[in-house]
C-alpha cells in the first residue's frame, strides 16, 4: 500500500484524511490506533509523531500529522479538492484553521464528554455547545449561497469541516438548525467514495458499547 494511515473509527480528525484517501481512490490502509486504551502515549507512537496525536499518515519515508497538512499535502498529490489559485489555497487554509480552531475544536471535545465520557452536563459542555452552535453559524451562512466552502467546487476545506458532523446525535447536537449545513452534508456523501467513519476506519463499535447493545 502506498499510504498507511494511522487513525480509529471515533476519530474525525482521521476521518477527514481517510475520507479524502476514499474519495481520492488512493491505494492505502488503515492502521488501528488503540486510542481509548492510550496507545498514542507510548514511546512506539512518540516516534510516529511528538504531538502525540492521530491522524499519522506514513507515505514512504514520510510520517505526517496534523490533518489540515495532510489534507493539504494529498491534494497536492492527487491534484484533487486543492486550490486552483494562491489566493484561493489561502481561503482553503483560513477554513482549515477556523475548522480546527472553533468547529472540531467544540465539536470533538463536547462529543467526546457527552458521548464517550458521560459525565453529565456542566458549565464546560455548555461552553463547548455554545461555542458549536457560535462555529455552524458561520457554516450554515457560508453553504447558504453557494453548494461548497469555497463556491462551486469542493476542496479540502469541506473535508476538514465535515469530519465531525457525521454524529450529530454523539455530540448532542440539534442540526435541524442548520438545514443548509445539512444539505452540505448530504452533498459529500453523495460523492463516489464517501463512507461514513465507523464503517471506514477500524475500531467501532467500542467494547463496552457492543456490551451495552447485549441484552441484559
Ligand atoms: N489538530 C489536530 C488534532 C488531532 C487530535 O486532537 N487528535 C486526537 C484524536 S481525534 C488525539 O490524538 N488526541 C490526543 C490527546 O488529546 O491526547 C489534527 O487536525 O490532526
Amino acid at each position: 500500500m502506498k499510504y498507511k494511515l494511522h487513525c480509529f473509527a471515533q476519530s474525525g480528525n482521521a476521518y477527514k484524511v481517510a475520507l479524502m484517501l476514499n474519495l481520492c481512490e488512493a491505494d492505502w490502509e488503515p492502521v488501528f490506533v488503540d486510542f481509548f486504551n492510550g496507545e498514542h502515549r507510548e514511546d512506539a507512537f512518540r516516534e510516529l509523531n511528538d504531538m502525540r496525536e492521530v491522524p499519522v499518515l506514513e507515505a514512504g519515508d514520510l510520517a505526517l500529522s496534523q490533518s489540515g497538512v495532510i489534507l493539504d499535502y494529498l491534494a497536492d498529490s492527487f491534484e484533487q479538492f486543492d486550490a486552483a489559485s494562491v489566493p484561493e489555497h489561502r481561503e482553503i487554509m483560513r477554513w482549515l484553521m477556523f475548522d480546527n480552531n472553533k468547529l472540531t475544536g467544540s465539536v470533538a471535545p463536547l462529543r467526546f464528554l457527552r458521548h464517550f465520557k458521560k459525565k453529565g452536563e456542566s458549565e464546560l459542555t455548555q461552553f463547548l455547545e455554545d461555542r458549536a452552535h457560535s462555529a455552524l453559524s458561520v457554516l450554515e451562512q457560508r453553504v447558504t449561497d453557494a453548494p461548497f466552502v469555497l463556491g462551486e467546487k469542493i476542496t479540502i476545506a469541506d473535508i476538514s469541516l465535515c469530519g465531525y458532523l457525521y454524529w450529530p446525535d454523539e455530540a448532542g447536537i440539534d442540526m435541524a438548525q442548520y438545514p443548509h449545513v445539512s444539505v452540505w452534508l448530504e452533498r459529500i456523501s453523495a460523492l463516489p467514495g464517501w463512507v461514513h467513519p465507523y464503517e471506514l476506519m477500524p475500531g467501532h463499535p467500542l467494547p463496552e458499547e457492543s456490551d451495552e447493545d447485549k441484552p441484559a
